[in-house]
């Protein structure tokens, strides 16, 4: 079977400041939570590698954009500094707009449209001090700095997002301790979710009124929770991870409206965060033109076996987890690999979300140790990757050709980058790089991929 994806598909990688740029201390950039974090806490980083050097993208942006090039990329996601381009919160750094023209003007030549994401993660730590987005200073400040990139590369850039996984600060940062401020607090929690959700409206509603010739959207990582039985109970748990973890970012989005089940289960538990006259009809009329995806796993949910506690409440208070019986692993990261999750999702958008325009924000397959895959010659014999892509391209094919809006794929990531606080433990690339010497050689997956970016399918 010879798999054709729709004419001007969008073929490409996505990628993040903080994780390739480097330069994090140079040409006037302030710093971000991630800067800070490493300089007090470097054990929690794996292998003691913080963000500073990253992947030397800020140098070699022009040879890595050729690299893209040849691999036939039309399209490149990646995301603007906000503590690089107003290291203060309100004055711009003149030298960052130097270099995100210059970036942004070596894509367009080469014919590779940037996709361009405002918040990935990174919030400037000066802004973190004032209660980040438990602040709503924080999002009046938010709104500054997409008004101010609006202005400065809305000519360029035709394609924006304002949040890439809203969800992820909130899980990893006030649900957990895998991100700062490591706070672990659902109210809080909630705070913060809702807070980044009228951020993103209030941008998307800054960016209507400059009248710009372009589209606004947002990126969230969806988890497709499937339950492990249709009894009533796990029908119900699986429906509650969704609207946690999907719908509490999906809905007000792209509906501009939060589901009622998921407001009464927070008023049910004192969770709701004080909402001011006016937010949520500025959500409602400022929704997102498209929608990006990022889609690693799903979640496999059964009932709660426990009585609820409300005096620790966790999401994971209202279900629990699983392991599904057909379940296949990656066994070189940890997660499950499940290929039919992205048709699930296809479908879903497509059914339950007005068919809104969407792409594929990230997809990839993450290795520990990938050197083992070296051949004699130097490269990556990454088979594994090649199958990864191949399974998912072919469901999401199926979900297109079944009605779904999709406009383009693209990858994680173009070449090796940091990871937040694994750092270059999971290789992720399509282009391995050496650390010690900062040279990038494309693996095997790269050839693959390049011939399908050539022919529009495979
Ligand atoms: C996504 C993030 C990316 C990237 C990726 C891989 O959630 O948007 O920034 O880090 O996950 O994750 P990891 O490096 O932890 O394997």
């Amino acid at each position: 079977t010879y798999y054709t994806f729709p004419d001007n598909f969008k073929w490409g990688a996505a990628a993040s400041a903080t994780q390739t740029e480097g330069a994090s201390q140079q040409d006037g950039k302030a710093k971000n939570i991630w800067d800070y974090w490493f300089e007090i806490e470097p054990e929690r980083f794996h292998e003691g590698v913080g963000p500073m050097i990253t992947s030397d993208f800020y140098r070699q942006f022009k040879d890595d954009i050729k690299r893209m090039k040849a691999v036939h990329f039309n399209s490149f996601r990646t995301s603007i500094s906000w503590s690089r381009l107003l290291p203060d919160g309100i004055n711009v750094n003149e030298k960052a707009v130097d270099f995100y023209n210059n970036v942004f003007d070596e894509l367009l030549k080469n014919d590779i449209e940037p996709i361009i994401n405002l918040f990935h993660f990174d919030m400037p730590l000066h802004l973190q001090e004032k209660g980040g987005w438990e602040s709503l200073e924080v999002v009046e400040a938010f709104n500054h700095y997409a008004k101010t990139a609006f202005e400065l590369f809305g000519e360029k850039i035709k394609r924006w997002t304002t949040f890439n996984e809203p969800i992820v600060p909130v899980e990893m940062g006030y649900l957990n301790h895998y991100h700062y401020p490591c706070v672990v607090d659902m109210k809080r929690a909630a705070v913060v979710a809702y807070h980044s959700m009228l951020a993103s409206a209030k941008a998307i509603k800054s960016y209507r009124q400059l009248n710009l010739e372009g589209e606004i959207g947002i990126i969230l990582n969806l988890t497709p929770s499937y339950p492990r039985s249709d009894s009533e109970e796990d029908v119900k748990a699986a429906r509650i991870a969704d609207l946690f973890f999907n719908r509490s970012f999906l809905d007000p989005s792209v509906l501009g409206k939060y589901p009622e089940e998921l407001i009464e289960l927070l008023r049910d538990y004192d969770l709701l965060p004080v909402v001011n006259e006016g937010d949520l009809d500025l959500m409602e009329n400022n929704t997102v033109d498209f929608l990006g995806v990022n889609y690693y796993q799903p979640r496999r949910i059964k009932e709660k076996g426990a009585p609820i506690d409300s005096n620790n409440l966790l999401p994971e208070s209202f279900f629990d987890s699983y392991i599904w019986p057909e379940r296949r692993m990656n066994p070189y990261r940890g997660w499950e690999i499940y290929e039919k999750g992205i048709y699930d999702i296809a479908i879903n958008i497509k059914d339950n979300y007005g068919n809104i325009p969407w792409y594929v924000a990230e997809n990839g397959m993450g290795v520990e140790h990938e050197e083992r895959f070296l051949d004699k010659a130097g490269m990556i014999q990454d088979d594994y990757r090649i199958e990864f892509y191949e399974e998912h391209l072919k469901w999401l094919h199926k979900g297109i050709t079944e009605g779904s809006n999709c406009f383009g794929y693209h990858i994680w990531t173009f070449m090796d980058n940091w990871s937040w606080l694994n750092a270059y433990k999971n290789r992720y690339g399509l282009y391995r790089v050496d650390l010690d010497t900062q040279e990038r050689s494309l693996k095997k997956s790269g050839q693959w991929f390049s011939q399908v970016a050539e022919h529009n399918g495979f």
